[in-house]
């Protein structure tokens, strides 16, 4: 009998391919290059990826009829195209949400309080040699925290938020009933409104570089930007200025405009905390987001339905 064959474009989480084994053929390719797809692979019927999926991928697959997306975020794949030529997509939500929030506020707190600095402090000997490390300038006390997103993640952090005695603030489309955040209909007013921003929307084409230079103004010289949605939502540049010039106070970033590229002008500045893209990246977590995935393929070939489609494709697997 033939196999349903399971395309993986470039790396995946190891526990994605040892599950799908079990159930199908995959097949791998080095990356997401359509060239690299050959005669044999027209079969194809499943993408699972954790990265890009192009257009041109899609049309080079001619029986694809779902894209498993490892992660919650799935700007990666060209959504518009995979909705009109009727290919499902899945992502991965919810089992990530609290592990994303927990760093989040790991984020926050090493960038006020230059906890990762300390520690190189005390491991290089300046403890002993040189006496106690510098007061931080900065602190979580007194904040008024703003989200730039209230999802799943965002209220997370939002929930998180409440025990630290901090107010809190939110912008998104549309207010959401029921919680006692303030509203605020422009990122630019929430901004002005609060002294940190964390960053929690998807990389999309309307939230792309809408945190520029206008909104760091806005956030003023006490503020700090904290991103743990997409790189492409910030401008990088813009971002790098306002924090040389002291338009902001600091930054942490765990996501980058053009990962894993962190601009040299980043690296060099003492008030910004980086991190590479690791805020669901615990084995716990990416074991549940890998089994996600699969479950996402073999509920579609058993059910006709995927598990955890995107809102773009919420198709059946007859009715495409
Ligand atoms: O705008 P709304 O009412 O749909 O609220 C969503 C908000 N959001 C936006 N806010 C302002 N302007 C936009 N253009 C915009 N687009 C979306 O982002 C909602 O509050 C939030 C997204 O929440 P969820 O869909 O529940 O996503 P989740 O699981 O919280 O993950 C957020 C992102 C992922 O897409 C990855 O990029 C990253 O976190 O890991």
């Amino acid at each position: 009998m033939n196999r349903t064959r399971v395309l993986v474009p470039g790396k995946i989480n190891q526990r994605v391919i040892d599950r799908l084994a079990e159930r199908f053929e995959v097949v791998r390719i080095e990356n997401a290059d359509p060239a690299l797809v050959t005669t044999q692979m027209q079969d194809v019927t499943a993408i699972a990826v954790s990265g890009r999926v192009p257009a041109a991928l899609m049309d080079a697959l001619p029986q694809l009829e779902i894209i498993a997306n490892f992660g919650v975020g799935y700007d990666g794949v060209e959504i518009a195209h995979a909705a009109a030529k009727g290919i499902a997509v899945s992502n991965t939500p919810d089992v990530l949400t609290e592990e994303v929030a927990d760093t989040a506020i790991g984020l926050l707190l090493n960038t006020l309080r230059q906890l990762p600095q300390a520690e190189q402090w005390l491991r290089q000997g300046r403890w002993s040699r040189d006496g106690a490390f510098p007061l931080s300038p900065l602190s979580l006390r007194g904040r008024g925290v703003g989200l730039y997103g209230l999802g799943r993640i965002g209220l997370s952090i939002a929930r998180r938020l409440e025990a630290f005695g901090v107010s809190i603030a939110y912008h998104t489309r549309s207010p959401r009933e029921g919680l006692s955040y303030a509203y605020h209909p422009t990122l630019v007013g929430l901004a002005a409104a609060v002294d940190t921003l964390i960053v929690i929307v998807p990389g999309t084409v309307a939230t792309r570089r809408t945190v520029n230079a206008e909104v760091l103004s806005a956030l003023g010289n006490n503020g700090v930007l904290i991103n743990v949605g997409r790189g492409s939502t910030v401008d990088e540049r813009a971002l790098i200025q306002a924090l040389q010039s002291g338009v902001i106070a600091g930054a942490g970033l765990d996501v980058f405009e053009n990962e894993p590229q962190v601009p040299d002008a980043l690296m060099a500045l003492p008030n910004v905390s980086l991190l590479p893209h690791v805020a669901s990246a615990s084995v716990v977590t990416r074991n549940a987001m890998a089994d996600l995935v699969v479950d996402n393929i073999e509920t579609w070939f058993a059910t006709g339905k995927a598990l955890t489609p995107v809102p773009e494709t919420p198709f059946t697997r007859r009715a495409r």
